[in-house]
């Protein structure tokens, strides 16, 4: 039996058809489970801290902890990963109004695209804080601006916030401030940074438009 030339272009096209379909599946797959490129857990003790240091340009430094914290009515009880593992924060008993503590993260190279920065914050407390997060870029020292801020109670629960990170920025701060009082601790788990920009820009479920750079 012989092919013929029409037979052959159809059974061309129809491959072609079918590698489309099969790349745009593989794209879309990949795009909607890009692996982050950096993830802190707080869990590993091995590891405990994923590489982020403490800031020696503050006044006290951020503790991993878990279950709960010291101090009644301020503090998350367990940790956003799996309720039993780690997590990071400050402590604001014995601690002056205002005091900050700081944790700079590992430097990453500067891409081409902005990244989505995501992580969780429990701030319970009737006197809690500020915890804000700025992005660095090392080849200017000097800049280093607040992307994402909040101040005050939000509350005796965990809370995911994301946060689209300019393009050139090469490593980010953690900062929390404590508040006027003891009931302040503001407590950090489940950090990831991913390529491109976060989808929307949740913050307890309000669009944060914070991006200024
Ligand atoms: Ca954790
Ligand atoms: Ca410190």
């Amino acid at each position: 039996m012989t092919v013929s030339a029409d037979q052959r272009i159809i059974g061309c096209l129809m491959a072609a058809v079918g590698l489309l379909v099969t790349l745009l599946c593989t794209l879309h797959g990949s795009a909607n489970s890009v692996t982050p490129e950096f993830q802190c857990d707080f869990d590993e003790d091995m590891d405990p801290f994923c590489g982020f240091r403490q800031s020696t340009d503050d006044n006290f430094n951020w503790t991993r902890n878990n279950g709960s914290t010291p101090s009644r009515d301020t503090g998350p009880q367990h940790d956003h990963t799996t309720g039993a593992g780690y997590y990071i924060f400050i402590e604001a008993s014995m601690k002056g109004p205002g005091y900050k503590a700081s944790m700079i993260s590992p430097s990453f190279i500067s891409l081409n695209i902005p990244r989505c920065l995501r992580f969780a914050y429990h701030m319970y407390g009737r006197t809690v804080g500020t915890l804000q997060i700025s992005s660095q870029n090392e080849g200017n020292s000097t800049r280093s601006k607040v992307m994402w801020s909040l101040t005050g109670d939000q509350g005796d629960q965990w809370h995911v916030a994301s946060q689209t990170v300019p393009a050139e920025t090469t490593r980010f701060v953690i900062e929390g401030v404590r508040g006027s009082g003891a009931l302040g601790d503001i407590a950090v788990d489940d950090i990831t940074l991913t390529p491109g920009y976060c989808g929307s820009d949740i913050r307890d479920g309000h669009y944060n438009d914070q991006l200024s750079m």
